[in-house]
């Protein structure tokens, strides 16, 4: 069997289950996912290797009309997604609507091979709720293939996959083929911190919050590691609301993301967290940046 690999772009509204989806395929946290919409910042790549075959796998923030600085990174992001792939996975989890236009026109701007991925069929009553939103997908495009699936119970999985396999090209691997994802350590640890946050916070502190490494330390004889992350928000009020009473909420959110980052990385870690003001970073260029998006 020849060497085959290919890049497969993740595209979909924001919530329908994208970032669980790359997580299921990998079988590892490469992109964290919240009921939050706006979870997922940056492309992402989750890399999967079976046998001869490499899929490459591409986490786009959700497309959305731009409103603000990071907005407008996010949405440039999942088009640039659309220019490397061999293939689209549009994921959806209702019925087509208006608010698929978006998609609709840069798919079909793509001229790429589309799988229309029907996700949360756990959440279905029957069959036919999932026949309605197929029928209102096939008025629009003509899809290369349509696969129900749930990945959060990681059902249709392998057929999903078998399908994919017809989109990979003969060649060499894009990747070694120990490795899940293109992100850095850095990258991960970080990621999974805001995680934490968007788990305990509410309205606008989800969106206005950054995380940084300000050290990160190994230390190969104790096989320790030692972080100290920031914390970036906008208002002094999501300041308060982060630390909670008496520092809990920190406290919580720094537990819970140390035992996280523990399923990765296999050493003893201290993380320690800061919590700094930034007014209304998300609208500076330069902020962004800094803060890793949009590169
Ligand atoms: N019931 C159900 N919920 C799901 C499924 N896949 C994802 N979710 C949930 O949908 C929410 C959004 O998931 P996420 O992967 O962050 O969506 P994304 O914005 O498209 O990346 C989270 O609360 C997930 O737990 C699924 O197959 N079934
Ligand atoms: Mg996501």
């Amino acid at each position: 069997m020849a060497s085959k690999s290919g890049f497969i772009a993740i595209i979909g509204k924001p919530n329908v289950g994208k970032s669980t989806l790359i997580n299921a395929l990998i079988g590892e946290k490469i992109a964290i996912t919240s009921p939050k919409v706006q979870t997922t910042r940056f492309r992402i790549t989750g890399i999967l290797n079976e046998g001869e075959n490499q899929f490459v796998f591409i986490d786009t923030p959700g497309m959305h009309k731009p409103y603000h600085g990071l907005g407008k990174s996010m949405d440039k992001s999942a088009t640039d997604a659309l220019m490397d792939a061999d293939a689209i996975m549009w994921v959806v989890d209702q019925t087509y609507r208006r608010t698929d236009e978006i998609i609709l026109e840069r798919i079909k701007h793509s001229h790429l091979p589309v799988i229309l991925v029907i996700n949360k069929i756990d959440t279905l009553e029957n069959k036919a709720e999932i026949d309605k939103i197929i029928i209102s997908f096939l008025k629009v495009h003509e899809f290369k293939h349509i696969v129900p699936i749930s990945a959060k119970d990681q059902t249709h999985l392998t057929q999903l996959k078998e399908t994919l396999v017809e989109y990979l090209v003969e060649g060499p691997h894009y990747y070694p083929d120990d490795y899940v994802t293109d992100q850095t350590d850095e990258s991960r640890m970080t990621e999974i911190i805001r995680e934490r946050i968007l788990y305990y916070t509410e309205q606008e502190v989800p969106h206005s919050v950054a995380v940084m490494l300000e050290s990160f330390k190994f230390n190969e004889e104790l096989n320790t590691m030692d972080i100290d992350a920031l914390i970036i928000v906008e208002r002094d009020s999501q300041k308060g609301i982060l630390i909670g009473k008496n520092g809990e909420k920190l406290k919580r959110i720094g537990t819970e993301a140390r035992k996280e980052i523990n399923k990765i990385f296999d050493m003893k870690i201290h993380l320690s967290l800061w919590v700094k003001v930034k007014k209304d970073w998300r609208n500076d260029p330069t902020t962004v940046s800094r803060y890793g998006y949009g590169k």
